[in-house]
């Protein structure tokens, strides 16, 4: 579609499209048809992250299309700043897939600070537990400790194409990212769910000096089976970005469910006496590493949000 200037000179109008990648000034835009454009952000102010609505302009000849505004999201997945605020790694997910794997080994913290992100975006979160051709009687963590919080826990081993069906149901309706230690194998889940998508992550991702490709940017795929899935780079560390500390509990479902039976209506679950989170605790009720990750989010987020 193109309209006419007042100078006479000719452009194509604005029309919605969906960031389905973003490589620093550089994104790509799907538009309504599925084609998937270059473009280019049309000023310092726009910082658009995968799974971005934006409103873009078509551009008339080969060169880049323009991005000219970003829809309000409703949901982020965010981290801490190098700067102490927030960086935003992706937009309007709906659902957190948390990937872990026996090798490498899985840390249950990192689980949970993710589970926590996802509780204070308001977004689902479920554990996809890959290679399980490596580890088929499930040794290398305790997946209970999180179903029986109420997490579903998936078992997958992209490998050997196993859960699968299972996975894609869970995805199904939803925008979903894969999220985790960098060599879980999201990119592999992505591959072994979407034959074809092999040829694209190989294209977005670079080979390091072992022969790995590791993810470098977040990419979203349609599954045939519906529903949206963000692959993500990995990581070695990860914390929801800067909270007030009396937030903190709401990114721990069995926390939360019990702030309201503690003596004071401010308990943070420290130290305070009359604390029924701590007495759950002792009872067993609470498991202890899930109760300890929570005092290390509530340090972190002190000493990341200081007074707030
Ligand atoms: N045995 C086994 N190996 C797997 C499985 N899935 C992936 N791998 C291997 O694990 C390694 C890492 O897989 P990737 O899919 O690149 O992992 P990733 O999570 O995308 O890694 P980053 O992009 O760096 O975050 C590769 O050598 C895969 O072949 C599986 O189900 N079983
Ligand atoms: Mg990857
Ligand atoms: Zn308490």
């Amino acid at each position: 579609m193109t309209v006419s200037s007042r100078d006479g000179e000719s452009h194509a109008s604005t029309e919605p499209g969906r960031v389905v990648a973003a490589f620093g000034r550089h994104v790509l835009v799907e538009d309504e048809d599925g084609r998937r454009h270059p473009c280019i952000l049309s000023g310092r102010r726009l910082r658009p992250v995968c799974g971005d609505h934006v409103i873009w302009r078509r551009p008339q000849d080969d060169s880049d299309g323009l991005v000219t505004d970003i829809d309000p999201r409703t949901t982020e997945l965010a981290r801490p700043s190098r700067k102490g605020d927030r960086e935003v790694l992706a937009a309007n997910l709906t659902q957190v897939i948390v990937v872990s794997a026996p090798t490498p080994p899985p840390d249950a913290f990192l689980i949970d600070r993710y589970l926590a992100a996802a509780e204070l975006m308001g977004a689902r979160a479920c554990l996809a537990y890959n290679k399980t051709d490596l580890d088929p009687d499930g040794a290398a963590l305790d997946l209970s400790e999180f179903s029986s919080i109420g997490y579903p826990v998936l078992r997958v081993s992209a490998r050997e194409s196993s859960g699968l069906e299972a996975l894609g149901r869970q995805l199904a309706g939803h925008t979903s990212i894969l999220v985790g230690h960098s060599g879980v194998g999201k990119s592999s889940i992505i591959n072994a769910l979407l034959p074809d998508a092999e040829i694209r992550t190989a294209t977005l991702s670079e080979a390091t000096g072992e022969g790995r490709h590791t993810t470098t940017a977040s990419v979203l795929h349609l599954l045939p089976t519906g529903g949206e899935l963000i692959d993500s780079p990995g990581v070695r560390d990860y914390a929801p970005p800067p909270v007030p500390v009396r937030d903190v509990a709401m990114g721990f479902r069995e926390i939360a469910d019990l702030a309201g039976q503690c003596r004071f209506s401010n308990c943070l679950h420290m130290k305070e006496p009359g604390c029924a989170v701590k007495d759950s605790v002792t009872s067993g009720a609470v498991p202890a590493r899930r109760y300890e990750s929570y005092r290390r989010l509530v340090r972190l987020m002190e000493n990341l949000a200081p007074g707030i």
